[in-house]
């Protein structure tokens, strides 16, 4: 079965094989979405717990991810090709002093998939880039990810830098990531939190009432 070979791959670090086998599996008449949720997302998981049990370690997590983009880039497209007109525009980002950017690039597939026109700031995005794009881009939302404990910090003070160029009203900010919660989510005044990739666009879409 290529989808136990596809989170194979991804566990193992091994990019070619995760890219060689999502095509089998697409073929096969897999959806994106079922690799994407059945195979690569469980196979990070995994390597996450592995991780915290000192099993794996640093460069095997990044050999890791390496292995889970190489599926992404053949989900991507497949994944965004559901929506059709844009209905808003979401800038997304890694908060700074971070650099986990799977969660955001999966989140922003979602975003794209359901019809948002999105741009991805990248990772360890300073706050005045964030405010820097509310003029560029005029973002219906700000989509702030982070990962670590440490950086969540960095969303407060984006949203502060926010308030404090005067525009933090003009835009609805989700926040999400491993460490952060609908509780720190309220604490910190964002309008939207969602747990994964799929309900970040449910989301998405309530706050801009889209039904
Ligand atoms: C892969 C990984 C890495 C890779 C990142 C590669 C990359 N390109 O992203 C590498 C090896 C580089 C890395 C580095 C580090 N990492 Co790391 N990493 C991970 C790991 C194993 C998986 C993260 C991941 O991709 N998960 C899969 C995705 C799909 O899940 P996700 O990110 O949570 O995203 C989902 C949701 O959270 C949500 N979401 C995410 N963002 C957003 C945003 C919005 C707006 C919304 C609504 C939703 C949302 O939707 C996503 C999709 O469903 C986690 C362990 C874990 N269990 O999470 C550790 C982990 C996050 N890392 C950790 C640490 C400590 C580090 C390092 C400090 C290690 C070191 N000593 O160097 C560095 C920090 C580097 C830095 N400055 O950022 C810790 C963080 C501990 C903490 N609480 O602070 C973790 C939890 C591991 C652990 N248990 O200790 N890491």
């Amino acid at each position: 079965m290529s989808l136990e070979a596809i989170y194979a791959a991804v566990l193992d670090g091994n990019a070619p094989a995760a890219k060689a086998q999502t095509q089998i599996a697409l073929d096969a008449g897999e959806s994106a979405e079922s690799i994407l949720n059945t195979a690569c997302i469980p196979a990070m998981s995994e390597v996450g717990s592995l991780f915290e049990m000192g099993e794996k370690f640093v460069p095997e997590m990044l050999i890791s991810a390496r292995a889970m983009n190489a599926s992404m880039e053949l989900l991507k497209p497949l994944l965004a090709a559901a929506g059709v007109e844009q209905i808003g525009t979401v800038v997304v980002g890694t908060v700074a002093g971070d650099l986990h950017d799977i969660g955001k690039n999966l989140v922003a597939m979602m975003m794209e998939g359901a019809g948002f026109k999105i741009i991805d700031l990248g990772t360890d995005v300073p706050p005045a880039q964030f405010v820097d794009s509310m003029k560029t881009d005029k973002p219906d939302i700000i989509a702030m990810s982070a990962l670590l404990t440490t950086t969540t910090k960095s969303i407060s003070s984006t949203i502060q830098a926010l308030e404090e160029a005067g525009v933090r009203g003009e835009v609805k900010i989700m926040v999400g990531g491993a460490p952060v919660t609908q509780d720190f989510a309220d604490h910190v005044g964002a309008d939207g939190f969602a747990p994964d990739a799929s309900s970040a666009a449910r989301r998405a879409k309530e706050l801009l009432a889209i039904a």
